[in-house]
This record gives structure tokens, sequence and C-alpha cells, in this order.
């Protein structure tokens, strides 16, 4: 995939990988890397020393490029090995013309998962993500309606459609399926694709098809508008 010359856009390159089952607006790339650079990437996540590493429940995670909070990320350089991907995407157009600073590694064993959650305004509204290792389901759901309060509405009930996510992919959600909609992965140890799968024609696997987890690490890439310079913070203009 080239890079394009106005990178402000969504390159045209990308709009071919447009998933017009779901919601606006999904890109779904199979085969983004190759497997030389899956075995790289991870080989570079499990060189990070162990305190690099955050156990959460359910996953554990990298943070790179700093700690993105309202006051503004103290912004850290990417390594290398990141930068090649932070701006590869970037240059697709995909943070509408500006760079991507930073990148949540998680990595998920069988059987591991993240509840349904929005990524919020701390970042560009565009989330990118590259799988290496295994597939995925990520799931989405509508947000809990305030009107409805009546209604019980259950994960179950909000449940709207899932993408399956294999390695070597990438995923960018923008617009509603970033803003309004929220994401999830179940925490199960094999996914059945139904027809809630909705990117399945993009992906060659088939309805019904049972497919095992192993461990997948994901590179979740983003930009985080608002950053603090160190040299305000050490009173240098
Ligand atoms: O692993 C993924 O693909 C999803 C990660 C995610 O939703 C997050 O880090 O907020």
């Amino acid at each position: 995939m080239t890079a394009t010359a106005n990178p402000c856009n969504i390159s045209a390159d990308l709009e071919k990988f447009i998933v017009t089952e779901a919601p606006p607006t999904v890109y779904y790339v199979p085969n983004f890397i190759t497997e030389a650079e899956e075995e790289c990437l991870l080989q570079q996540v499990y060189r990070a020393p162990k305190p690099k590493w955050t156990q959460l429940s359910g996953r554990r995670l990298q943070n790179w490029g700093g700690l993105p909070n309202p006051k503004g990320m103290l912004a850290e350089k990417l390594p290398d090995w990141l930068l090649k991907y932070t701006e590869k995407i970037s240059s697709l157009g995909a943070f509408a013309g500006k760079t991507a600073n930073h990148v949540l590694v998680n990595e998920y064993r069988p059987g591991e998962g993240i509840m349904p959650h929005e990524d919020g305004p701390l970042y560009h509204p565009t989330v990118t993500t590259i799988s290496l290792g295994s597939h995925t389901l990520l799931d989405f759901y509508k947000p809990i309606c305030q009107t409805q309060s009546e209604i019980p509405q259950t994960e179950e009930s909000r449940y709207m459609l899932s993408l399956l996510v294999q390695q070597r992919s990438l995923l960018i959600l923008q617009d509603d399926m970033y803003k309004l909609y929220l994401h999830g992965i179940q925490g199960v140890c094999e996914d059945i694709l139904s027809d809630h799968v909705v990117n399945l024609s993009s992906t060659g696997a088939q309805l019904g098809d049972t497919l095992t987890r192993s461990t997948r690490v994901s590179l979740t890439i983003r930009n985080v508008p608002k950053v603090i310079r160190a040299s305000l913070l050490l009173g240098k203009k």
C-alpha cells in the first residue's frame, strides 16, 4: 500500500478496505504486514524489560509515547521499531494529517479479553490496530440509552456486531465506530463465526468456522493531540 500525497485525507488506497456492513467507519486491511514483520514486532515486544509491562485483569500492556491525561501527555520518543508503523499509518491519512504519537501494546492469552469501553476524548477520534500472533473477535455495543431507563439494558441487548481481526491485519475505526459505539473482546478460547461477524468476506474465513485463539498482541496506534513538551516543564522557552 502506497503512502498518499496528501496525508490529510484518508488514502484512496484505503477506500477499498471500508467495511460497508458496519456503521461509519471501519477499514479492515488483511495482511497489512508480512510474516517477517510480524515476527520482528513480536521479538521487539518481548524484548522490552519486565517493568515495561503492566498486568491488568484479563490482559497485560505496554505503554509507549507517554501517559495520556487531560492536562496533556508528556511525550516520549517512540522507538524506531514502532515509528516505522506509526509513520506508515499516519501517511495513509488515518489521523487527518497528524502523526500518531502513542502506542498501547496489549497481550491477551486465550481466554482473556477487554470489557466494552470507549477510547474517549484524550485521543484524536481514530484508533488503528495491528494484530500479531492470533485473530480475535472485536465486539461492538450500542451505548446505554438514558431515556429508556425502565428497560434493562444488558450487554447482550446492546450487542450490535463483531469484526474478525486476523493476525497481521490493520483495523481503523473512526466516526461513529469510534465516538458512539463501545468495543470489547470476550474472554474466550475459541470463536464461532456467526452472521454477526460483518467483515467475513474480506477475511477468507467461512460462516460457521470455529477459530481457536492463541496469544494475541495488539498494537493500538493513536494520536494524542494534547502534549506537553519537556522543555516547558523544565521552565525553558
Ligand atoms: O486489542 C485490541 O484490539 C483492543 C484494544 C483496546 O480496545 C484498547 O486498548 O483500548
